[in-house]
């Protein structure tokens, strides 16, 4: 036996009484645990929560002066005679065809108006209703002030309408006195679609062995022994067991008492609820295992899907365009002029992507980030995309109970119809540095056009002296450096350092547009990494969250 175990087991042996405000600490944490678990779990295995969550709020909100007490059992056993003796008074008609009691009948110690609305609520119908005031019997029934008898149709009954009326009322009363006689008291139906049933509620069952009178002692104790035995078997051990006769007054005093005590004690309700709250609790423990850890759909598989939806979007192609779009804007700005016009001639990769018209700080609202020209993901890619979602999802699920393994994928695939927008916008919205224009791009620009000025200003001087000869004109007199005239080296050092210079940046182009393409791939992967968490993680993270919070409800529940 554990600690726990042993702790617990002092614990309720020592008074086995119910604190009425930690049972509805437990019942308020049931209820909170259905609400997490509610749209993630299977209906058909929370019903029977529900049903207590509600039945044990209205409970405790009627009377708890009142201790409703049923008599059950099969037919003819005695339950409408038990139930006049003990009320001292023909109330419920005792007869020979059998079954005779066909609703249930009532009859309240006290006034009976205060008791009304419990009655209304366990549905006992008006004309029904009998009172014991114990004003007519000075105070001999005054112990018995607060309990409210029911006499049941018979559980075996014929009648299907009984049987449906007596399994209503079982559910919902706060005591069971089980009437067995010696004929039927080891009935098959009683033992296991009854009494096992009540397992969970030997604090508030009373079985006895009524029509005691037609045995002998002998007899009596050797059926008692019997009884007793299977109801262990039945896994009622601690209930007390008693030999009653309807005949005899004197045969019904110890059950008198008890009735008295239990009205004393004013524990029956409470017992009842916690004994429910335990059964319909003990199933929900399958579907809570181990904790969920902090962070349980890990980095790698968030990679994984990162990659997935990167490669459908496209992410390879747009970085490519950057590159592109680098020596594009590098060329147009650094190159050899006369060849820039031509350059211009064909378009910025980005541009043909529509991606690059705008930085993407001027993106303020994402409605208004225009559409890319990005091709649709392929159906190889698409089915990459559904493989990594449904690993995120198995991957979540995998320290939890199966029954949980639906909602984490439902989870994981709650957005995806609306994924191609987001990376659209994504890609659209990252920066791919087309805002950036390099300091020395204009520098060398602006020493290309002085070389090119050279190169016209050599041109139109060898032109002039030219013409000056042709017309016999006084030549100009041509500086020399070395033994180049000075128009000749304008010309050509002006139009060969130009593409020199043109092509010794090249390697540099080179460089920044590999750059260009690795920054823009990482602003590109972020955008994407935003997209997988926010459409795929998160919703699984919720379900997460909401499997955490209903395991710490669900400890608060079987906490005893
Ligand atoms: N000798 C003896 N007869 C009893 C005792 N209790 C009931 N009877 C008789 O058993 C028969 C059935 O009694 P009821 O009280 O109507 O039994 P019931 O359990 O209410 O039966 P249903 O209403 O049909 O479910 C009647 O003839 C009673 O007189 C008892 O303690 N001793
Ligand atoms: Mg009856």
């Amino acid at each position: 036996m554990s600690l726990v175990e042993k702790v617990r087991g002092v614990l309720t042996s020592t008074d086995g009484r119910v604190d009425a405000e930690e049972l509805v600490q437990r019942l308020e944490s049931l209820s909170k645990f259905l609400r997490l678990v509610d749209p993630h779990l299977p209906d058909a295995d929370l019903v029977a929560a529900h049903t207590l969550v509600e039945r044990a709020g209205t409970r405790l909100e009627l009377s708890r002066d009142h201790t409703v007490v049923a008599l059950a059992g099969s037919t003819g056993s005695g339950k409408s005679s038990l139930f006049n003796a003990l009320a001292r008074l023909k109330l419920s008609p005792v007869g020979v065809r059998r079954p005779t009691t066909g609703a249930a009948h009532a009859c309240v110690w006290g006034p009976l108006e205060p008791a009304n609305r419990l009655l209304d609520w366990v549905g006992v119908l008006p004309r029904q209703r009998f009172i014991r005031e114990s004003a007519l019997d000075g105070d001999d029934e005054a112990a018995l002030r607060g309990l409210v008898l029911l006499d049941l149709p018979d559980f075996d009954s014929i009648e299907r309408s009984h049987r449906l009326e007596v399994d209503r009322l079982l559910g919902l009363v706060d005591q069971v006195v089980w009437v067995v006689d010696p004929q039927k008291y080891g009935d098959r139906i009683l033992h296991q679609a009854y009494l096992s049933q009540f397992q969970n509620h030997a604090g508030v069952t009373i079985v006895v062995l009524n029509q005691a009178d037609r045995l002998s002692t002998h007899d009596t104790d050797v059926v008692l022994g019997d009884l007793r035995r299977l109801l262990e078997e039945d896994g009622l051990t601690g209930a007390p067991v008693l030999a009653t006769s309807a005949k005899q007054p004197g045969m019904l005093a110890e059950l008198r008492e008890t009735l008295e005590k239990t009205v004393a004690d004013r524990q029956a309700a409470l017992r009842r609820l916690a004994g429910d709250l335990e059964a319909v609790s003990e199933p929900l423990t399958t579907m809570i295992g181990p904790p969920a850890a902090e962070d349980e759909v890990d980095r790698a598989t968030v990679r994984q899907l990162t990659d997935a939806l990167a490669a459908s979007a496209g992410v390879g192609a747009v970085a490519d365009a950057a590159a592109g779009s680098y020596r594009f804007r590098a060329t147009a700005a650094t190159g050899w002029p006369v060849l820039r016009g031509v350059r211009r001639l064909r378009p910025d990769p980005l541009r043909r992507l529509h991606l690059g018209e705008k930085p993407a700080t001027d993106a303020v609202s994402t409605d208004v980030v225009p559409r890319t020209s990005l091709p649709e993901p392929d159906a190889a890619e698409k089915s990459a995309i559904g493989l990594s979602v449904r690993a995120v999802a198995s991957r979540a699920a995998a320290p939890l109970p199966a029954v949980w393994s639906p909602a984490l994928t439902n989870a994981a695939r709650s957005r995806i119809g609306d994924v191609p927008d987001a990376l659209d916008r994504a890609v659209a919205k990252a920066d791919l540095g087309t805002g950036r224009t390099p300091l020395w791009w204009r520098g060398v620009g602006l020493l290309q056009w002085l070389l090119v000025a050279a190169a016209v200003g050599g041109l139109g001087w060898l032109i002039l002296g030219y013409a000056l000869r042709v017309l016999g004109l006084p030549e100009l007199n041509n500086p020399k450096v070395g033994a180049v005239p000075l128009p000749t080296l304008l010309l050509l050092g002006g139009l060969l350092a130009g593409v020199l210079l043109w092509l010794l940046l090249k390697p540099i182009v080179d460089w920044g547009s590999r750059r260009a393409r690795h920054r823009a791939e990482q602003q590109l992967r972020a955008g994407v990494t935003d997209v997988a968490r926010e459409y795929v993680v998160a919703p699984v993270r919720e379900v997460l969250n909401a499997y955490a919070q209903a395991r710490e409800a669900l400890t608060t529940v079987r906490s005893e």
